[in-house]
């Protein structure tokens, strides 16, 4: 690919959330000693050739530091998944279906979310700094994280957000974003859809 991905300054956004009561890795996790697989997922933008394209924010998987097409992302079977969004969009974008501003499919239906895109790791694991919430204002997401097994996350902007979840059923399942935030990147496998194929080796 020739595009640069561009990772633009983040202001700090107040967003506005619904605080939970309750939010942690359940404790049967942590006494068998299963480490968390993390998923890291960033919304960056694109520069592209194309100028109709360039500037769409479109996400990657983060591996070691490195940005790398999510049009395929391997999840493990049955093992408590990390799931970590570091979104540098700004913006907002309408939901396709209202109820896609709740958080579903995770821990407790719930989400830890942080201001900004520089959250140090250990905050990350340790959510301090973070909030705790089950939904976003319906005019306050850029995009969602949505799969056909129901795990709904939607993103606030220039955020960080963690959630934890299992993939309890093996084989290919869809992901895409519940937002109306472009017809091409909404069809194209690697901007905002694409696989999940979950497996027991990872
Ligand atoms: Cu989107």
């Amino acid at each position: 690919m020739n595009w640069k991905v561009i990772v633009g300054i983040s202001l700090l956004v107040v967003v506005s959330v619904s605080a939970g009561l309750y939010y942690g890795v359940p404790a049967a996790a942590n006494s068998t000693g299963q480490n968390a697989f993390t998923l890291t997922l960033v919304l960056a933008s694109l520069e592209s050739p194309n100028s109709t394209l360039s500037g769409q924010y479109v996400f990657f998987q983060q591996e070691n530091g490195v940005l790398e097409s999510s049009a395929v992302i391997n999840a493990p079977l049955g093992r408590l998944v990390r799931i970590v969004i570091i979104n540098h969009d700004p913006g907002t974008d309408s939901l396709l279906t209202p109820s896609a501003n709740s958080v579903t499919g995770t821990l407790n239906d719930q989400m830890q979310l942080f201001v900004g895109t520089s959250v140090p790791s250990a905050d990350i694991t340790s959510g301090t700094g973070s909030s705790v919430c089950s939904q976003l204002g319906g005019s306050d997401i850029s995009h969602t994280f949505t799969t056909s097994t129901g795990l709904n996350i939607p993103i606030a902007p220039n955020s960080t957000e963690v959630t934890y979840t299992y993939f309890n059923t093996p084989g290919t399942i869809s992901w895409g974003c519940m937002c109306e935030c472009g017809q091409f990147s909404m069809s194209t496998p690697g901007w905002m859809m694409g696989e999940i194929v979950v497996a027991p080796s990872y």
